[in-house]
């Protein structure tokens, strides 16, 4: 079969710039962060593959040990900030309109509105898409990758470059497993085959299974 490659089209140079400017303000953003002893961690995945309740779920854990703030990103609504701003703890909404992840100056201007002197962890969630935040580092310092199993079996394997670029990957929602009968250890195959030495949590942010050991990975 004939295939056609992307990478051999002709707005190569355009993408070039923009990432290469992109990584300039994340690199910005971590510094500030650092400047201000933050720990900040940026969680991607396919629309409702669970990002904000394992979220939640993390800050009901956490939040007497750290003091918490949240950005998140999504196309038009303000519904995840709301959830999560029910624990009291600072938020700001990003609505990208029509862009398919968040980007370093968004980032950097959300992190305007946020007093980083009464912060020690930032949880960014990024906008509900599994292919375009891999391109565009936010200057977190972890990025987790949430994949409901529920998704497709192929899920991993058609998404190889997020898998390269994540530092840990939650399988969500293994409490459903059973009823669709698909094989936890071939998707974390899948994964181990793209990021051999990649830690993999098996969570369900229904039942709270995993959410601690996700925790520690994530060193909290
Ligand atoms: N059964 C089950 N449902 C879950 C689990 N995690 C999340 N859900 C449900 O899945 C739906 C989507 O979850 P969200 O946490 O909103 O997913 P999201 O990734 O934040 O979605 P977007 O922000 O829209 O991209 C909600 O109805 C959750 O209650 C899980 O582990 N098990
Ligand atoms: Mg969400």
């Amino acid at each position: 079969m004939e295939v056609i490659k992307d990478e051999e089209g002709l707005d190569i140079e355009l993408d070039i710039n923009l990432q290469k400017r992109n990584l300039e303000l994340s690199e910005a953003n971590k510094k500030l962060l650092d400047d201000h002893g933050i720990l900040s961690i940026d969680f991607m995945g396919s629309v409702g593959s669970g990002k904000t309740s394992l979220m939640d779920r993390l800050i009901e854990k956490l939040k007497d040990r750290y003091k918490i703030g949240v950005i998140g990103g999504d196309l038009t609504t303000t519904i995840d900030m709301e959830i999560l701003g029910k624990h009291n703890i600072p938020v700001v909404q990003i609505n990208t309109g029509r862009e398919c992840h968040l980007d370093a100056n968004l980032v950097a201007k959300a992190l305007e509105r946020l007093d980083l002197n009464d912060l020690d962890l930032l949880f960014i969630e990024n906008v509900g898409n599994i292919i375009c935040p891999a391109d565009f580092p936010l200057g977190a310092h972890k990025r987790v990758a949430v994949v409901s199993v529920v998704e497709s079996p192929y899920i991993i394997v058609k998404h190889p470059l997020t898998f390269q670029t994540v530092d840990v990957v939650a399988l969500n929602k293994v409490d459903l497993a059973s009823l669709i009968e698909i094989d936890l250890n071939k998707l974390e195959g899948d994964i181990r085959k793209i990021n051999s030495r990649i830690p993999v949590v098996r969570t369900s942010a229904k039942t709270g299974s995993g959410i601690s050991a996700l925790s520690r990975k994530l060193n909290l």
